[in-house]
């Protein structure tokens, strides 16, 4: 794109976003006695913060800096987007990810502050009384609100073995109704997406992701857990936009999933290098070698860890010495073999029916895929030839 034509895209994207937030600010706030910059000034955080956190955000949804001031107005007005949250089958680490820290980040700030109508592991109220909440959110909020579906989902024979509340609905049952008159539909975490562990050979329960039990368009949020980034992003990102993300073939919003682990790596220059740690604890371990040969998936893995990372910044699984186990691919357990073991020969592209996960952000061809993952095996064996000291 020239960059007259770039120029003239973004003003036009300023003022939809502009618009948008016109539209939002005229919903009532649903929190009248609290504004965005009071929270974020009671847990310490400045105006400056602030600013540098909407710039961060504003780059990651691949923003011009010129939008940070508009992103800043976005937040103010998220307390206007209802969302009902739930539970199926999972650990609650996807909730944990984002609200768990013990200093909360701005990105757990802005989740207290959206209005969350119902969500289980936050909410006080219990049995009936849980159960009315929800009722009362869906019809209050029909059209409008935002779902947001943590955990895979027990189907078939077994759909009872997730059974919840008063009056027994099994988790498939509320998952359908609240995708009914949901304005977005959004599946947090890898169960939620595509079943995760408890979707995994045998799979007992029959568990499935989300988009299995609702016609409806369901946008992926994988990751076991996903970081807070890629959940407040999301939700940024329906806020400003008001539509669904540019997604890849497994439903994942391109701006979080478009690149490989591998292409994000710090540790790339290692692999380039033929630099690989043989056992943990070696010396190219203590030197940040490349973990490939020690099993880390990054090269068959699309998500944005390196860049976004995890627990407000602090680290991602490859900065901590451990590789890349997969967690955002579907099947992962499955099909990612041991985790401190490479892929070397295997084909990965033939563990899926359909496409390979090089297809799904890059729309490489699957042979170019099973060419590179060979090609992968073979360039760590033809380093270990070359240092056979490493
Ligand atoms: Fe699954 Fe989320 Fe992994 Fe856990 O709930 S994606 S098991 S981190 O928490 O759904
Ligand atoms: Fe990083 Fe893993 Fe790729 Fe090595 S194989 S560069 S550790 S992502
Ligand atoms: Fe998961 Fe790999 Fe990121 S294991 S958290 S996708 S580095």
């Amino acid at each position: 794109m020239n960059d007259r034509i770039k120029d003239i895209t973004y003003d036009s994207l300023y003022k939809t976003f502009e618009e948008r937030i016109a539209q939002l600010k005229k919903l009532p706030k649903m929190r009248e006695d609290d504004s965005i910059e009071s929270t974020i000034e009671k847990h310490g955080f400045s105006r400056r913060d602030f600013m540098t956190w909407a710039g961060a955000m504003t780059a990651m949804l691949s923003l011009p800096a010129t939008f940070t001031p508009l992103m800043a107005e976005a937040v103010k007005v998220a307390d206007r987007l209802p969302i009902i949250w739930l539970h199926m089958a999972e650990c609650t680490g996807c909730t944990e990810s984002l609200l768990r820290s013990a200093n909360p980040s701005i990105d757990s700030l802005i989740f207290d502050y959206i209005s969350l109508e119902y969500q289980e592991t936050i909410m006080t109220a219990v049995g009936w009384q849980a159960e009315q909440n929800l009722e009362h959110a869906m019809e209050k909020y029909k059209g409008r609100y935002i779902l947001m579906v943590e955990g895979g989902i027990p189907v078939g024979d077994t759909e009872n073995f997730l059974t919840i509340g008063g009056h027994g609905h099994s988790g498939k049952h509320t998952a359908e109704l609240a995708s009914e008159n949901a304005a977005a539909i959004f599946a947090i975490g890898t169960c939620s997406a595509f079943g995760g562990v408890q979707a995994a050979a045998p799979n007992p329960s029959g568990a499935v992701g989300l988009s299995e039990v609702t016609d409806k368009t369901v946008i992926n949020v994988p990751g076991c857990p996903p970081s807070e980034k890629n959940i407040v992003g999301t939700l940024m990102h329906y806020l400003l936009y008001g539509t669904l993300p540019a997604l890849d073939v497994f439903n994942r919003p391109k701006w979080a999933y478009r690149l490989r682990i591998h292409d994000l790596c710090e540790r790339r220059g290692r692999f380039d290098a033929g630099e690989f740690v043989e056992h943990f604890g070696d010396e190219g371990a203590k030197d940040g070698y490349c973990l490939y040969k020690v099993g880390c998936k990054g090269p068959y893995t699309f998500n944005n860890c390196g860049k976004q990372k995890f627990n407000q910044g602090t680290s991602w699984p490859v900065q901590t010495g451990f590789g890349c186990i997969g967690c955002s691919e579907p099947n992962f357990w499955d099909t990612m073999g041991t985790v401190n073991e490479p892929l070397r020969d295997r084909l990965y592209a033939t563990t899926f029916s359909g496409l390979g996960a090089d297809a799904t952000a890059d729309r490489i061809g699957v042979g170019l895929l099973t060419a590179t993952a060979v090609g992968i095996a073979a360039h760590a064996a033809i380093a270990a030839v070359k240092n056979p000291k490493k």
